[in-house]
């Protein structure tokens, strides 16, 4: 019988099947199409190398970043694993999220990686994104690409083919965050500007992200940014968002994801695993929102600090997505706090997660964890709700989860007609 009002017991089952059998969209991560060459990391090795788990085997071994940093890339996965998964038991996030990978696919969780390594060996790329991609739960997952990153902004110049299962996303940090090393860049590819930011700089830096737009139609726009982020401010960061990014968000409406919380480098010797947070002045957000109301938002912050915050100003402006419990934050007990925080604050106006996989079967364990934490969350919601007297059905159940995961983002990136108050 569909329609029908849910008991107690049965509203946590209908949570975890609903769950399971949702197709969520993974909106940021840094997964790439195969059409841009070589730069998707997949594999056990690239797997065991992730930098979060890099920051953790300096925890439990003696090596220096330095002595690591020179190993080849199997001696720094054997060493990992040696140091956490067999002389420690793997029980951190980002461990355990590498014997969730290796049990999906039905391969040893301990002993050496010859196994894994033949397996992996052994999978054509299009056919294994394709069975990641159905093991994870997810039916796309959004890129990360940054037109200076040399890695690949060739790929998209020589033009790549289009693949449903990866969507673009124009982002921004060398631009907005390190302009010094990289406006030669474009001063050598035919634009009029200056490091300074003088004279056309900002009209050009536009006209630069008006033909990155046309040439990759991203789904929004994106910058990571630090806790001491502050706008308004006399900055050159600040006049790009200003002069050349958020005019081109609204002309074109896609959306710009800002992401704020990161202490860059607080340890350089380890490289990508040396970032780390900070809590920021959301008063930057509120400004923007204020500033841009016809811009829309998808906003992700760091800082633990910073949610409840993040709540309060999403229910003040409708141009603010609230998304993700990114990096730091991606562990059950913080997901648990935040997701509660945000449905009883947002109802279900919010987008809960994203994966952040750098290596392809990342999504596995990420989503598998996403799932399992939800469950228990949405279902007790919805228990309270049925004992305070509104019956709950499973189509109730659904609806909701397909706006969490599906439908808030496909809403929010949805081009809108400027509205003009005065007509
Ligand atoms: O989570 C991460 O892997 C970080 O290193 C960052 O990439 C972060 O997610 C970002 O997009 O800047
Ligand atoms: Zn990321």
């Amino acid at each position: 019988m569909s329609h029908s009002v849910l008991s107690f017991d049965q509203i946590r089952t209908a949570v975890a099947e609903e769950l399971q059998a949702a197709q969520f969209i993974d909106i940021h991560t840094h997964l790439y199409k195969a059409s841009l060459g070589p730069i998707g990391l997949w594999g056990i090795d690239e797997l065991i190398t992730y930098h979060y788990l890099e920051a953790e085997l300096f925890r439990f071994s003696d090596i220096t970043p330095g002595q690591y940093f020179q190993l080849s890339k199997l001696a720094k996965a054997d060493l990992i694993w040696k140091t956490l998964f067999i002389e420690n038991t793997p029980i951190s996030e980002a461990t355990r999220g590498v014997i969730a990978v290796l049990n999906a696919f039905g391969l040893p969780t301990s002993g050496d990686l010859t196994e894994a390594r033949a397996f992996f060996a052994s999978r054509n790329l299009a056919d294994h994104t394709r069975e990641v991609f159905r093991l994870a739960g997810i039916s796309e997952a959004v890129m990360t690409n940054d037109p200076l990153d040399p890695d690949e902004a060739p790929a998209w110049e020589r033009g790549t083919e289009t693949d449903p299962l990866f969507r673009p996303v124009l982002r921004l940090d060398r631009i907005l965050n390190k302009w010094d090393q990289h406006w030669h860049i474009l001063r050598a590819k035919g634009y009029d500007v200056h490091a300074d930011g003088s004279g056309r700089t900002m009209a050009e830096v536009r006209r630069f992200l008006e033909s990155w737009t046309d040439l990759i139609s991203p789904v929004y726009m994106a910058v990571s940014l630090p806790d001491t982020f502050v706008y308004p401010e006399p900055s050159l960061r600040v006049r790009f968002l200003r002069e050349s990014v958020l005019p081109i968000c609204l002309a074109r409406s896609i959306p710009m994801s800002l992401m704020i919380g990161v202490r860059y480098l607080v340890n350089p010797e380890l490289k990508l695993a040396g970032d780390g947070v900070g809590k920021a002045d959301l008063r930057a957000v509120e400004r923007m929102c204020l500033d841009f109301p016809e811009n829309r938002f998808f906003i992700s912050l760091l800082s633990r600090e910073n949610q409840h915050e993040l709540c309060v100003y999403a229910r003040k402006f409708a141009n603010l997505m609230p998304f993700g419990c990114w990096w730091f934050l991606n562990n059950p007990s913080v997901v648990e706090e935040m997701t509660r925080e945000r449905l009883e604050m947002l109802g279900t106006s919010f987008i809960p997660q994203h994966s952040d996989a750098r290596v392809l079967e990342q999504v596995i364990y990420k989503w598998k964890n996403t799932r399992r934490t939800l469950t228990p969350i949405l279902a007790s919601t919805y228990q309270n709700l049925r004992e305070d007297g509104r019956g709950v059905t499973r189509e109730d159940i659904r609806r909701d989860i397909n706006r969490l995961f599906r439908a808030n983002f496909e809403n929010f990136i949805l081009p809108k007609a400027h509205v003009c108050p005065h007509e």
